[in-house]
């Protein structure tokens, strides 16, 4: 039984490039291991008992380590399989599974849309903005018309910010003054998308902390109704920007947003300066969302398409 060294037809090569080189840290951290479990000559306890351990330790979580251990044991159980070559082939693909490769694509390329809203959400600091910068960027280098929407107006330096990225992108930003309601500035960027700037992507960069009595839940409801209102079916994704450096938290990251905003994706960010890697499959199982984007660096062009083939040969195969 061989590993399909099958890839998506989409992903580009310059992706795959990016995501392969962020991950080197990880590669280099303890999850480099599980190949050298797998050079054992026979399955064993201790085997699956070491796998276990460096999953754990490589920030894979309690959790969705002993999912995937049981998974690939009871395969290799079923299929009988003595070799740990073909072992570990079961592991990989187990692995991949996890990461939700069978998720539908992303909700953005719709050609019968005529305007697509992306909404964007996260704590502070996980590079929300950055990353909305970066996406401007990839979408409008693929052709798209590209709109930004400043609707974090808790803080006077998030709007400039924004602007900044906006500028550096080559599109549109729509804001208002700091302290505005951000449900005005999304209606507003709304119309402005349809009407005189003619775009067919919006993103909207929301804020990841309000005054102590103000609740970030319902402001985000707030603006997602206010899109559903002007635009059919929308926000079309709801992309929630966690950091992988921050390891398991980023679980508990992700836990504040639950389902009250609906989030229907994730944006990774700064793998290139973690070796906690692992995660990726933590988030895409206990979330049951699929990872995107990740982000590889802080320059604007550093950002990849997120593909399960890819992080799992990059991270187990290298040679
Ligand atoms: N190395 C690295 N740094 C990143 C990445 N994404 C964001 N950052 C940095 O993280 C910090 C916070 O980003 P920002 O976009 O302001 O976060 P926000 O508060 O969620 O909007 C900034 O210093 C960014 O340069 C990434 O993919 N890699
Ligand atoms: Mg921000």
């Amino acid at each position: 039984m061989v590993f399909q060294r099958f890839r998506r037809a989409t992903v580009d090569p310059a992706d795959q490039q990016k995501l392969d080189q962020s991950l080197s840290k990880t590669r280099r951290g303890v999850l480099g291991r599980i190949g050298t479990i797998f050079q054992a000559n026979e399955i064993t306890e201790e085997l699956w008992e070491e796998l276990e351990e460096v999953l754990i330790m490589g920030d894979v979580g309690v959790d969705t380590t002993m999912k995937l251990v049981a998974a690939t044991r009871d395969r290799v159980a079923q299929a009988g399989i003595k070799r740990t070559d073909e072992a570990y082939a079961l592991l990989k693909e187990e692995m991949v599974r996890i990461l939700q490769a069978d998720a539908p694509p992303l909700d953005i390329d719709n050609p019968n849309r005529l305007l697509t809203v992306v909404l964007v959400v996260g704590v502070n600091g996980s590079g929300k903005t950055t990353s909305i910068g970066k996406l401007a960027h990839y979408y409008r280098k693929r052709g798209r018309r590209v709109v930004l929407a400043a609707a974090d107006t808790f803080r006077a330096a998030a709007i400039d910010q924004l602007k900044v990225w906006g500028e550096r992108a080559g599109v549109s930003v729509i804001s208002h003054m700091p302290g505005a309601d951000p449900g005005a500035v999304v209606y507003d960027a709304i119309r402005a998308s349809q009407e005189s700037r003619d775009a067919d992507i919006l993103i909207i960069d929301t804020a990841g902390r309000l005054h102590t009595n103000y609740n970030l839940m319902k402001e985000m409801e707030k603006i997602r109704n206010v899109a559903q209102r002007q635009v059919h079916k929308a926000p079309h994704e709801v992309l929630l920007v966690l950091d992988a450096t921050t390891g398991q938290n980023a679980i508990t990251q992700a836990s504040k947003f639950g389902d009250s905003v609906g989030v229907t994706g994730v944006i990774l960010t700064k793998l290139d300066s973690t070796a906690k890697g692992g995660v990726v499959l933590a988030i895409a199982d206990q979330l049951g969302v699929p990872v995107r984007f990740v982000g590889t660096g802080e320059k604007i062009e550093d950002l990849a398409e997120f593909d399960p083939w890819v992080f799992v040969e990059s991270l187990l195969e290298h040679e």
